[in-house]
């Protein structure tokens, strides 16, 4: 009897074991391994495969899109990242065909498919590898996942603001907008979804766009050693390959495909104070007055929720505000900017003259359940129902909410909550099944669950906004800030990392996370300054404030109940050296425009990885910046060093890319990295410093760092013409005094030296009309003299300065004077600098220095 127990359980236990083995068989699974038919197109090629189609395309010769669809039909053509005419652009390709493969090339790819199992290889003309399939394409029912090869130094960035390190190697991620108070070093997702990511190997960078709205994934190396890959439980396969090869190049063809962050008001650079809330209305003023009294540079107020009635967005409390319209009018004659939040979750108050709701329902404006009544949940304001921001009617609608507030005067609106954030439910936000209308120009109209809406619900959301703003003031650049966003976000709002916390930590991912944004389109970013959850100590308040003065945003903010947290609290010594950075804010306010200009023309971020500037700064082509998580440029010549650790008092090593580097702060030369020419011929590196290009660094020692409180290292390019302005409290003051140009020496002959100033009237659009200034110059030595060029203006705009002061860096003339247009002009030297004070009359002048 017990032997035929024992018997009976070990034979359930085999059974059991075997079945275990024995994966029932997916029904679903489909591998597109078997080429059925290949069609040549003019601009690439059509395939089926196990039943499937495969389109691949050329828009441009260095832009390859990928479409496959399951059912053999493609997926439909409609993108809410990619713009129109990028999507339809088209070009020529010469067909390639082998026994082993189909495929084609353009003048800078070779795309191949192998006719055994259909994976797909795409290089450069050199045949040097960019992306290939390590098997082919997998999908079970509606899933799939794409899995790439990954070479040994192959390394990834971009992905928005996900936490952790600046290379996403090794890591895996998640996309689904998440509203992620108190988010830590592992957590994911987080608020924005952004499927885009470079791929950076041995100087040479890949951008690849996977415009998929539902919840996709990205595995760096994590569930594979030699392979990444990205896929999505639905939703087409959709992806854009770009090649650079520098990252540059990379980032602004991402910007070709899905818009730069538009130009945005000159005082959003400028320093924003904020706080969760301000309240009541005594407060607020005592902020702004106590900014300009502690002579504090400022130019935005925020209005967190506290100032609505109730927290329902687009009203006022008028018992906390009593002169509201009064309130705003007084800050903007003190300069003052105000930013006002207005959450996207509408209170559900029917018959209550509540005009958001009672106008949302005539209009049929709100997203609907299943069984077509509308969806209410609890947020800020108690029961609340939802705009349908993909329809495009609901989103004029929505932009119509503005007006009052508008017309009162309130420079910008905040769009929180928009991932969107629900309360009481674990998953934070809307069910899956919630039913959203697209009606949009492009796209066929149909209903979608929140399942494929979702990601980029908060970015429709700050599209509404921005529409809606400039309808109402054709002539002035709305600003909007935005938490929750997709690819192509950047195109209506600026963003920040949502609520970080007052800790040392903290402040040490806010580099990575500002990094990776400004790589994925968001380049006017920022992360509360001091911390949101949580009181920060006074050092930590001090050196956040001195990082964030190198930040796109310069916003401090906090949460409610946290300790006062404005840059004169700790007392008047850490409120001196406080002060002093954000005073170096607005002396660099030039050079800050400049770079926001630009960034609106390229999609080239404000504050980028080394690696942009330098894409060959380490003999093997790896990114210098993954040895330095503290390091990273604001604009092409400001390195900001940070230490990486930055509540650790020991010394950290800073290592530099080639060239000559001044202490941004003493004027004096702090490091020549020399440089060689010995480059391998087969192996060429991408070039994105023309002159420097040629030239990779020979192993230099790292300078020595000692961290002090007083001092964020800062280091300016040799080669370099900085402008700066004389101090003013808001940027709508007229510095008084001449532009400074800093020309920083180049060490030698063959090395570049150059800068640009950008300037307009900050707030509308008539830059578009030629109502600009844009003044280019050049420097060299030559001859033993140093010969300076400033450019004639180009523009209509007249700028605010009569005069040019030129302060010339690692320079020490022997001479008393300067030539300037053939006249001498005499020098004023102090220990470091050569200074000279001339009219600027507009046409440009020639400078040479003995
Ligand atoms: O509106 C209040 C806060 C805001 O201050 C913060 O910046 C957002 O990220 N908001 C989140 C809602 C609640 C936070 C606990």
């Amino acid at each position: 009897m017990r032997h035929t127990i024992l018997a009976l359980a070990l034979a359930l236990t085999f059974t059991t074991a075997a079945k275990a083995q024995t994966p029932t068989p997916d029904q679903s699974a489909l591998t597109l391994n078997h080429i059925e038919k290949t069609s040549p197109l003019p601009n690439g090629l059509a395939v089926t495969v196990n039943g499937a189609v495969m389109q691949i395309t050329a828009l441009r010769p260095d832009v390859i899109r990928v479409r496959i669809g399951r059912n053999g039909r493609l997926p439909e053509d409609a993108s809410w990242a990619v713009l129109p005419a990028a999507r339809t652009a088209t070009s020529a390709v010469q067909p390639d065909s082998s026994r082993e493969a189909v495929g084609f090339h353009t003048d800078a790819l070779r795309v191949s498919l192998d006719r055994r199992d259909g994976t797909l290889r795409v290089t450069d003309l050199a045949g040097h590898l960019l992306q290939q399939d390590l098997r082919p394409v997998e999908y079970h029912g509606s899933s799939f996942r794409l899995y790439k090869v990954m070479q040994p130094n192959e390394h990834f960035f971009g992905l928005g603001d996900k936490v952790g390190p600046l290379d996403r190697r090794n890591q895996a991620f998640t996309d689904w907008n998440t509203d992620s108070f108190g988010y830590q070093e592992s957590t994911d997702p987080i608020y924005k979804s952004i499927p885009f990511f470079i791929s950076f190997t041995q100087g040479r960078a890949l951008g690849v766009l996977f415009d998929n709205t539902f919840r996709s994934s990205f595995d760096f190396g994590k569930e594979l050693s030699n392979a990444y890959s990205f896929g999505a439980p639905d939703g087409p396969i959709d992806y854009y390959l770009f090649y650079g090869p520098t990252p540059r190049k990379v980032i602004e063809t991402y910007a070709w495909l899905t818009g730069p962050s538009p130009l945005p008001p000159l005082w959003s650079l400028g320093f924003q104070q904020s706080r969760y809330s301000y309240y009541p209305e005594s407060r607020v003023m005592e902020i702004a007055n106590k900014l300009r009294e502690e002579k504090i540079p400022a130019d935005a107020l925020y209005l967190d929720i506290d100032y609505q009635q109730n927290n329902r967005p687009f009203t006022v409390d008028t018992v906390k505000f009593p002169h509201f319209a009064q309130m705003i009018q007084q800050l903007a004659a003190e300069h003052f900017h105000v930013v006002a939040i207005t959450d996207l979750h509408i209170a559900n108050l029917p018959h209550q003259n509540y005009a958001p709701y009672d106008t949302g329902t005539a209009g049929d404006h709100f997203v609907k359940n299943p069984d077509g009544s509308v969806y209410t949940a609890a947020v800020w304001p108690g029961p609340a129902v939802f705009p349908d921001f993909t329809q495009a009617s609901s989103r004029a609608w929505w932009g119509t909410l503005y007006t009052d507030f508008s017309k009162l005067g309130i420079a910008g609106f905040w769009n929180d909550m928009n991932e969107p954030a629900i309360f009481n439910v674990p998953t934070k936000t809307m069910p899956d099944n919630v039913q959203h209308r697209i009606d949009e120009p492009g796209f066929a109209p149909r209903t979608a669950t929140h399942l494929e809406i979702h990601n980029i619900f908060g970015m429709e959301n700050t599209r509404a906004t921005y529409d809606g703003l400039l309808k109402i003031n054709p002539n002035e650049r709305p600003f909007v800030l935005t938490r929750a966003s997709y690819a192509g976000g950047q195109r209506y709002a600026a963003t920040w990392t949502g609520d970080n916390s007052s800790t040392w930590n903290h402040l040490r991912l806010t580099t990575p996370m500002l990094l990776n944004l400004g790589l994925s389109g968001f380049g006017m970013s920022g992360a509360d300054v001091g911390g949101f959850a949580g009181t920060p100590q006074p050092d930590l308040l001090t050196k956040w404030l001195e990082l964030g003065t190198f930040q796109p945003i310069d916003r401090d903010h906090t949460a409610k109940g946290t300790g006062d947290q404005e840059p004169w609290v700790h007392g008047i010594a850490q409120e001196a050296i406080r002060r002093r950075y954000i005073e170096e804010r607005y002396h660099l306010m030039p050079y800050l425009y400049t770079l926001a200009e630009e960034m609106s023309r390229t999609g080239v971020p404000i504050v980028r990885p080394l690696f942009v500037e330098f894409p060959n700064a380490t003999p093997d082509g790896h990114p210098l910046d993954l040895d330095a998580s503290g390091e990273f440029f604001f604009g092409p010549d400001l390195l900001v060093a940070a230490s990486p650790y930055p509540d650790e008092l020991d010394a950290y090593e800073l290592r530099l890319p080639p060239g000559d580097w001044y202490d941004y702060w003493t004027g004096k030369l702090a490091a020549h990295i020399t440089t060689t020419s010995s480059r391998d011929a087969e192996q060429p590196l991408a070039t994105a410093n023309a002159n420097k290009s040629e030239a990779v660094t020979q192993p230099a020692r790292p300078l020595l760092i000692t961290p002090s409180l007083e001092v964020l290292p800062v280091y300016v390019r040799g080669g370099s013409i900085l402008p700066l302005q004389p101090l003013v409290q808001s940027t709508e003051e007229t510095p008084q005094g001449p532009l400074t140009l800093r020309v920083y020496a180049p060490h030698s002959q063959n090395e570049n030296c150059s800068g640009t100033v950008y300037q307009d009237d900050g707030i509308s659009f008539a830059f578009r009309q030629g109502a600009y200034l844009r003044m280019d110059s050049t420097c060299k030595v030559e001859d033993g003299q140093l010969h300076i060029h400033i450019g004639a203006h180009q523009g209509s705009y007249q700028p605010w300065w009569k005069q040019l002061r030129i302060e010339v860096y690692g320079w020490r003339s022997a001479a008393t004077a300067a030539t300037v247009n053939g006249s001498s002009v005499s020098l004023a030297p102090d220990s470091n600098e050569t200074a000279f004070t001339v009219d600027d009359t507009g046409s440009g002048l020639d400078i040479v220095l003995k």
